[in-house]
């Protein structure tokens, strides 16, 4: 009862949908554990209505909603790249909507919703890149890294982690920019050449960063950001965007198509779409660069305007049959070699 009562106190303040009877809401979140955590209790804080977070990494949680799909347990997935959404979105996984903060996103935002049919919408950016550790470089006597083909060479045996693409939104868009930097096959040359230098395909994507930091391993293919978050923390990551250029991912978020709480979800929806809540990143220590052209952009996000990022085919590399395909081909070609 009191939960209803200061629901409906939210509700006033954003000026959302109304909550019918619902007090809670599910939500999926594909971004850092210190994020989901900021956003879930900024949301409970501000409307009373109970937030319940599950965190895992983008294509489990697109396998999760498959799974689910004829007894859907989530109502919001909150964050991760774009591909899953996509194809979360393409597979009818997820509800179109269109929040009245659309019109104050950026264009790239705006894109990933029109190419969904509106059942997924763009919450941030951030490229791609790698890290190395500057104690164990140095310690090894190797030269510095600056490009996608330095991480082949024998100098990495052993010394390169990058999560599983099936698991990790971050290693699918690795594997999706590789194919459109260099075409399918040098792409798949390229990865074989990859595969005898990883150490280990972890499941999330960020885990290849604080490997980084750690001195776990000497270097770690993942958003950029990813790794700011443990060069900031003090590390010795040096963070590399790749001379031959790079791949980006829009950061999304969708509602569950059959959602228990589909109007609580909205709520979560439009609340997270506004400037104040999308600064809870930076808040968590998170720079990704947030959609909604009246939040400020951390100034210690990675300056993408300064990469040279490729023209991604977000729309061609999120279709289901397309990264359905792309996986498999990985798992066939490139898991299963002996190393
Ligand atoms: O918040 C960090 C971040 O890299 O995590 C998301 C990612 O898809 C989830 O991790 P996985 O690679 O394990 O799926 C990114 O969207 C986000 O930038």
């Amino acid at each position: 009862m009191v939960l209803a009562v200061t629901a409906a106190a939210g509700l006033a303040v954003l000026a959302g949908p109304s909550p019918a009877a619902a007090s809670e809401v599910v939500v999926y979140c594909s971004v850092n554990e210190d994020w989901c955590r900021e956003v879930v209790t900024s949301f409970e804080r501000k409307t009373g209505i109970k937030a319940l977070m599950t965190r895992k990494s983008a294509g489990e949680v697109y396998a999760q909603l498959r799974a689910e799909k004829s007894n859907p347990k989530a109502d919001i997935w909150f964050g991760g790249s774009g591909d899953p959404h996509l194809q979360a979105a393409e597979e009818g996984l997820t509800e179109p909507y269109k929040s009245p903060e659309l019109d104050r996103l950026y264009g790239w935002a705006i894109r990933q919703a029109e190419i969904s049919g509106y059942r997924t919408v763009g919450i941030y950016m951030g490229a791609l890149g790698f890290g190395y550790n500057k104690d164990l470089l140095a310690k090894r006597k190797i030269a510095a890294p600056a490009c996608w083909s330095d991480l082949v060479k024998s100098d990495f045996r052993d010394e390169i982690q990058i999560a599983d693409p099936n698991s990790s939104g971050t290693a699918y868009t690795m594997l999706a920019t590789m194919v459109q930097l260099m075409g399918e096959d040098a792409a798949f040359d390229y990865l074989k050449r990859l595969h005898r230098n990883v150490n280990q395909y972890t499941k999330s994507g960020a885990a290849p960063a604080k490997s980084a930091a750690q001195g776990e391993t000497m270097l770690g293919i993942a958003f950029q950001h990813d790794l700011l978050v443990e060069a900031i923390a003090g590390a010795p990551v040096a963070i590399v965007a790749p001379c031959e250029g790079t791949g980006y991912e829009i950061g999304s978020m969708s509602l569950v198509k059959g959602a228990r709480n589909p109007d609580t979800a909205k709520i979560f929806y439009d609340w997270a779409l506004t400037p104040e809540v999308q600064a809870l990143g930076a808040k968590a220590r998170n720079f990704q660069i947030p959609s909604n052209s009246g939040a400020q952009i951390p100034p210690e996000s990675p300056r993408v305007d300064r990469m040279k990022l490729i023209s991604y085919d977000f729309a061609r590399y999120g279709s289901s049959a397309e990264r359905t395909r792309l996986l498999a081909k990985w798992d066939h070609e490139v898991k299963s070699l002996s190393r």
